[in-house]
């Protein structure tokens, strides 16, 4: 039987969940500041093995978004929470308010007062739970002085959602499957190769939250798509030229198996009973100007996520090239921390 939220969260801090007791914390009045930036899979999470746990039934593969991803203030408060999101507060009935909450009472007492700004639409396919899940989780590591490890801050981030494990790495990160039941190995690992030419491309087709959430399509398509039995094996193919391509740096390999990836995920779902479609006209509009660019000899390929918005990815050396094509591109530099674009 797999382990309870709250017992690994008991199992991960050990003595450290006899925290102070809010009146000690308040006397603080501390407000901590963290920011953890957003990712985008180049080889998708498609799948629980664990749903409670968000234990994935497949490993991954993501390349962070540099200066993009979610700023987070955390300070304590002695009755409910409250949590405001891009300057707006939400009521206890939205979702991600519950969401939130449901995830902050492994850590009560005490209540907390939470700002989060993301920088990147929120849920619209940009990974938004991913960079805030583990920005509060760094900033709870802060407030409550844990000083825990990256290892077990990716456990305690992963609780709260899977990918978030993925953003408390720069750069390529790796989220190791793992085995246990417990999820104990089931951590993300950064990659020591960095590509400074390589660039994303971020298209915003909508900013629209989605009609379905991707954690709803993710079961769905478990549950009921024919072609899911299908997944694992294109990840370990995927997975294995990835990484050999960032090694490399064979962009063409990297491109063409990142695109490949994310259309085989949106099989997945297209396949499944009823049929869960994320794309819009616009969104096949700009894969067909992609796939032409690329007959004309633009090395430019795309990978989308959960969402109707495409993700370009190409080299510096293309960027004129590129932005003449796309006009509304937002471009990114996964390792260039001084470029804020949105
Ligand atoms: C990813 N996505 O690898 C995949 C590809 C979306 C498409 O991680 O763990 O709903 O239930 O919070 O955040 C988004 O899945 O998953 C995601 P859980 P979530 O980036």
């Amino acid at each position: 039987m797999s382990m309870t939220k709250q017992q690994i969260v008991q199992a991960l801090l050990g003595q450290r969940t006899k925290w102070p007791t809010t009146k000690q914390l308040a006397a603080k009045q501390q407000t901590i500041h963290s920011f953890a930036h957003a990712n985008i899979a180049l080889c998708k999470y498609w799948g629980k093995r664990d749903r409670q746990l968000n234990l994935p039934v497949t490993s991954s593969l993501s390349i962070c978004l540099g200066t993009l991803g979610s700023h987070v203030q955390l300070r304590v408060r002695a009755d409910a929470d409250r949590i405001q999101l891009n300057d707006q507060t939400l009521p206890p009935d939205h979702v991600a308010y519950e969401r939130i909450t449901t995830f902050l009472d492994l850590f009560r007492p005490p209540f907390f007062d939470l700002q989060i700004t993301n920088t990147i639409p929120t849920a619209a396919g940009f990974a938004s739970s991913a960079s805030l899940f583990a920005a509060l989780v760094k900033a709870l590591n802060t407030l409550f002085a844990w000083q825990l490890p990256v290892h077990k801050l990716c456990i305690l981030a992963r609780l709260g959602s899977g990918s978030a494990c993925r953003s408390l790495h720069k750069g390529f990160v790796l989220w190791h499957a793992g085995k246990r039941s417990d999820g104990m190995d089931s951590v993300a690992e950064g990659l020591s190769t960095t590509w400074p030419d390589l660039r994303l491309g971020l298209l915003v087709t909508s900013r629209k939250p989605k009609a379905i959430s991707s954690r709803e399509a993710m079961q769905h398509t478990v549950d009921t798509s024919p072609l899911y039995s299908c997944w694992p094996q294109v990840v370990q193919h995927d997975l294995a030229c990835l990484q050999q391509a960032i090694t490399q740096r064979d962009f063409h390999t990297l491109g063409q198996v990142s695109q490949a990836n994310a259309l085989a995920m949106h099989a997945t779902m297209l396949a499944a009973r009823p049929s869960v479609l994320y794309w819009l006209p616009d969104s096949v509009k700009q894969i067909h100007a992609v796939w032409q660019a690329h007959r004309q000899g633009l090395p430019l390929y795309f990978t989308m996520d959960a969402g109707a918005n495409l993700k370009l990815l190409f080299l510096q050396q293309d960027e004129q090239a590129v932005c003449k094509l796309f006009k509304e591109l937002h471009v990114v530099s996964p390792w260039d921390e001084n470029r804020e674009l949105f």
